[in-house]
């Protein structure tokens, strides 16, 4: 029988990695995106390795549009769905909270309905995040932790978490949170902090640019490898029954450490260039997150493959690339 499983988010991050990992299990993969007036190329630039496969097919989907997933859903009958479409900047919620509930959570409860409506058998995978926990600085975290949002982003999340585990009671539905905690790659936005600091020191390096502005440096985050993370997500939904699993490297690091190991990896002094802008700080600060990703290890069998240090070079010299050509 065909595999059909629907991504949403597939231009992101995340959604494209997690394409191309199904594509390789003989999945055929629905990648979704919203139609925006940004160029399309530019958008679609993480999903050149895929986008002549026969596998893959590109489909319009605003999650806040109830209707248009119902389509969806009719049309390609799929066996999992992995919601990874959101407003996902946490800096930006605070001036965009309307949009980010909108998206966030209403999204995912248009895919809820949907899935009890149409076909209950589908399995469902909801991106849920590490800034559910806030300002709850009692670490490492597990999924026992207590949850304390302290932005619209990790408070519309939280919303669909707690929808997830409610659909799963109230209807049986197998539906699956992934309680992911930071995650980079090359293809991670640009206005991500670790993006925005290898994009600069790549910068700076060439000569393109001298300053790097940041905020608050002295925040911690459990940071891995997209491309190991998007493999938990796909184990969560091959389980004998639906469960939330925290995801995460069990270590814990802060922006300063992460700008240190690229600076140096560039042959450049930080201190020469670093201005700390308080148009970066926040209204309020996720101070510190260190996850404890036992269970994952325990049943699903994951185990994050790539180090702290191997992801912020690995970055670098991405994005050292990528400046070059514009030299
Ligand atoms: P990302 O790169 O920002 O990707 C998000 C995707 O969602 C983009 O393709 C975006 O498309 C799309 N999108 C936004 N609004 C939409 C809408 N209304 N309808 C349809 N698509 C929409 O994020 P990511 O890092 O891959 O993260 C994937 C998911 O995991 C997100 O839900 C995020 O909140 C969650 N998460 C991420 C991390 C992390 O560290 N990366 C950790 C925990 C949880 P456009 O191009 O149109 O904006
Ligand atoms: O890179 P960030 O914007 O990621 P943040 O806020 O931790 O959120 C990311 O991870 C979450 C999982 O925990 C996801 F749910 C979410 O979707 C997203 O992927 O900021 C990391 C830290 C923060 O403490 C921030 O205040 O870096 C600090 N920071 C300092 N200067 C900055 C900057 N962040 C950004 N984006 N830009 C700065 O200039």
């Amino acid at each position: 029988m065909e595999k059909v499983a629907i991504v949403t988010g597939a231009t992101g991050q995340d959604g494209s990695y997690l394409c191309e990992l199904l594509i390789s299990k003989g999945y055929t993969v629905i990648g979704t995106m919203r139609r925006t007036i940004s160029e399309e190329s530019e958008r679609l630039k993480f999903l050149t390795k895929i986008m002549d496969n026969q596998k893959f097919i590109l489909e319009d989907c605003d999650i806040q549009d109830a209707s248009t997933i119902h389509n969806l859903i009719r049309k390609y009958n799929p066996i999992e769905i992995y919601n990874l479409a959101a407003q996902s900047h946490v800096g930006n919620s605070f001036t965009s909270p309307m949009t980010t509930i909108q998206i966030n959570t209403v999204g995912p409860l248009n895919f809820l309905e949907a899935i009890k409506s149409i076909n209950p058998r589908i399995r469902f995978y909801q991106a849920s995040t590490s800034e559910m926990f806030g300002d709850n600085v009692i670490c490492p975290q597990n999924e026992n932790s207590e949850f304390s949002p302290v932005s619209p982003y990790a408070c519309a999340k939280l919303a669909s978490h707690h929808l997830v585990g409610t659909y799963r009671k109230a209807y049986g539905i197998y539906a699956c949170s992934g309680i992911l905690f930071n995650h980079e790659s090359p293809r991670r936005g640009e206005n991500f902090v670790t993006r925005k600091i290898t994009k600069a020191a790549a910068r700076i390096k060439l000569g393109l640019q001298s300053e790097l502005r940041l905020g608050n440096i002295d925040a911690y985050r459990d940071w891995g490898y997209a491309k190991d993370y998007v493999v938990a997500m796909w184990m969560m939904l091959q389980q004998d029954e639906p469960d939330d699993y925290l995801v995460a490297t069990g270590k814990t690091t802060s922006v300063r450490d992460f700008m240190n190991i690229v600076f140096t990896e560039a042959g450049l002094n930080v201190d020469d260039h670093l201005v700390i802008d308080p148009k970066f700080y926040r209204p309020c600060e996720v101070p510190k997150l260190w996850g404890d990703p036992a269970k994952a290890k325990r049943i699903l069998g994951w185990i994050p493959k790539t180090t702290f240090r191997e992801l912020a070079v690995k970055m670098y010299k991405s994005d050292y690339k990528l400046e070059k050509q514009n030299v």
